[in-house]
């Protein structure tokens, strides 16, 4: 059974007067700017990341954690966290890296001038470009992983802010809309899986930025069941999706990225804040849990 939603008739001019409904209606708002003043942390590593460990957010974690598994030591990075669900994107700090107020956000401090870079795309673009990793130089290769790059990133608002919206966050069921993304999401695993076919990695013979990117989108709904839906969209049925997702995820370096700034899952999943390079053994939420348990019985968790 679907339910019908209320007729509506749209005014002559929209105004902003009353909430959306929703999950996550309570930080959308129609302007842009800072909601109050609020200074970034700033760490003591070249680049300085502020983010959540969404599919945004880890796309940057996982580029950074490969460009120090192949030894780039400038590739060092505090990642500090960004709650959007606490309006902390609206911070004039935040603000001021990102003025479109999304997460991830990256400074840049290795020269005699911070450079802020916002926008996904941009930041792997930039780090592929500083370190000289993960973005052919021949030019039928770049252009093939740039594609896929900027493919990504005109793709995933229809499966993250159309479907997954429409399909577990909207206060109401609409078939229209799910109908009319599922169809669209469905579209894009079919056009990866093709692609996944005749090629190991999405640009080609090498792992690119392009992966990177994509994975944390397409490779969450083929292995994680994001919003719910992996049985609504038969993802199994996008077998070179599962091929390729499966051998991205027994990287070490995408392990540790998925790890940065998560909030849930597992707590030896969780690693809040990264700050060195041996958090990873001994600052996820299961290792401090246990460690303010053993420094004070009776506490139960360590604050975020
Ligand atoms: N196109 C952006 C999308 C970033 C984005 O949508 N970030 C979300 C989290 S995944 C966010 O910060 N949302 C907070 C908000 O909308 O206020 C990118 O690729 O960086």
């Amino acid at each position: 059974m679907t339910d019908t939603p209320p007729e509506y008739s749209p005014p002559e001019v929209w105004v902003w007067n009353k909430p959306s409904g929703g999950s996550f209606a309570n930080i959308n708002r129609p302007i842009a700017g800072p909601t109050h003043e609020n200074e970034l942390p700033v760490g003591r590593h070249p680049l300085q990341l502020y983010s959540l460990g969404t599919p945004n957010g880890v796309k940057v974690t996982i580029m950074l954690e490969e460009l120090l598994a192949r030894g780039h030591k400038g590739a060092e990075y505090d990642a500090w966290l960004i709650k959007i669900g606490d309006g902390d994107q609206f911070g004039s700090g935040f603000v001021a890296v990102n003025p479109n107020s999304k997460i991830p956000a990256l400074m840049d401090r290795s020269g005699p001038k911070p450079i802020r870079v916002f926008e996904t795309g941009a930041i792997l673009m930039f780090l592929a470009e500083k370190f000289g990793e993960f973005l052919p130089t021949e030019v039928s290769a770049r252009a093939e992983c740039l594609s896929w790059l900027f493919w990504q990133m005109g793709s995933a608002p229809y499966l993250g802010g159309g479907f997954g919206h429409f399909y577990a966050y909207a206060p109401i069921k609409i078939e229209y809309a799910i109908d009319r993304f599922a169809m669209e999401t469905k579209r894009q695993l079919d056009v990866l899986d093709r692609r996944l076919v005749e090629s190991e990695y999405v640009a080609g013979p090498a792992y690119t930025i392009a992966d990177i990117a994509i994975f944390p989108w397409y490779g969450g709904l083929a292995k994680f069941n994001s919003y719910g839906a992996a049985e609504f969209l038969s993802v199994q049925d996008y077998k070179n999706v599962q091929r390729w997702a499966d051998a991205l995820l027994e990287r070490p370096a995408v392990k540790r990225g998925r790890m940065v700034n998560r909030l849930s899952g597992e707590p030896a999943s969780q690693l809040h804040e990264r700050h060195d390079a041996s958090d990873f053994e001994t600052k996820t939420q299961d290792k401090l849990v246990a460690a303010s348990a053993h420094a004070s019985p009776g506490a139960t968790a360590p604050a975020a």
